[in-house]
């Protein structure tokens, strides 16, 4: 409704680099063809595109491990922790179209810094269908879209990408949702960590409604704010092909929905990643509308 619209800021963050097959470079293009500027602003948003960022140079930055295209990374997660910050500080939300799910290392650590300035919790509900939190020293591919979790929650591996190497938020203040294929050394770490994990398992048992109510219920009593960020694989591949690392028996369309009207009425959240887009392997643009939907839902796109 227009009394409660919200200040939208779109930014492009058009990094492939952290993935295994290029292609996610090309999302924020697919993402604004599909029209998500217009969806919000049908919704009665006032909407700002920042345009595509570019990563600031960090050519000499290395990184104990194995960890692909480390400095290119490193300087996309610096300009990104800033890009985050500095838009929650002018009071808008911002939404970051990817690219690849190694974005978030910097969306959710300027989101970080924000939350600690205003004195209040950042919660991170992380819709994937993988854990991605792997470290240069578990990770089997080198992939650092594999790592994101890993290096907000505070694991070893990751010095000297902020000058702050403190953890950015508390396990306990992560929840992922969606998630059925892990690594055996990241599921060790995990457990050890203590990261909320809703994988596909309990969704069948429970559905998405319970999970999404712990969420909701857990951030409103600690009066956080909260952080979401939404992996393309969450949803399964028949609806969603346009993305590199599939996983079938994914959350499905009703399921995606439903989270993100849930979402909406709790009025919790703060910031927002759509990340893993690959439009080079999409179908026609399905993935991309399916996308800017669901982004419809989670800002008040009514079914009645
Ligand atoms: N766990 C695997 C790896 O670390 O290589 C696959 C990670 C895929 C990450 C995608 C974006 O969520
Ligand atoms: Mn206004
Ligand atoms: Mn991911
Ligand atoms: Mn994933």
């Amino acid at each position: 409704t227009q009394t409660s619209h919200k200040h939208v800021t779109l930014l492009g963050a058009p990094v492939e680099e952290g993935a295994e097959s290029l292609g996610c470079a090309m999302g924020p293009a697919a993402l604004r063809l599909a029209g998500i500027r217009p969806a919000l602003e049908k919704l009665g948003h006032q909407v700002e595109d920042r345009g595509d960022l570019a990563p600031e140079n960090q050519d000499t930055f290395a990184l104990p491990g194995s960890a692909r295209n480390a400095p290119l990374i490193v300087g996309w997660t610096r300009t990104l922790e800033r890009a985050a910050y500095q838009t929650l500080k002018d009071g808008r939300l911002p939404i970051f179209l990817g690219g690849d799910h190694s974005l978030a290392m910097g969306t959710v650590a300027g989101a970080a810094r924000h939350a600690a300035e205003q004195g209040r919790p950042l919660f991170v509900l992380w819709m994937d269908a993988h854990a991605d939190f792997n470290t240069p020293a578990t990770s089997p591919s080198g992939n650092m879209h594999g790592m994101p979790v890993a290096f907000f929650c505070g694991a070893d591996g990751f010095s000297g990408i902020l000058p702050d190497d403190r953890p950015l938020v508390a396990p306990e203040q992560v929840f992922l949702c969606g998630i059925r294929s892990i690594d055996p050394a990241e599921r060790a770490e995990l457990a050890k960590a203590g990261v909320n994990v809703f994988d596909m398992r309990f969704i069948d048992e429970n559905g998405i409604v319970a999970a999404m109510k712990r969420v909701i219920e857990t951030v409103r009593q600690a009066g956080g704010l909260l952080h979401v960020s939404f992996d393309t694989d969450f949803l399964d591949p028949d609806i969603a092909p346009g993305t590199g690392t599939t996983v079938r028996g994914g959350g499905t369309y009703r399921e995606a929905h439903l989270v993100m009207e849930m979402l909406y009425d709790s009025g919790l959240v703060t910031s927002l990643d759509i990340v893993e887009l690959n439009p080079f392997l999409d179908d026609r643009g399905k993935s991309a509308y399916l996308l800017v939907e669901l982004v419809s839902s989670l800002f008040g796109q009514k079914i009645f």
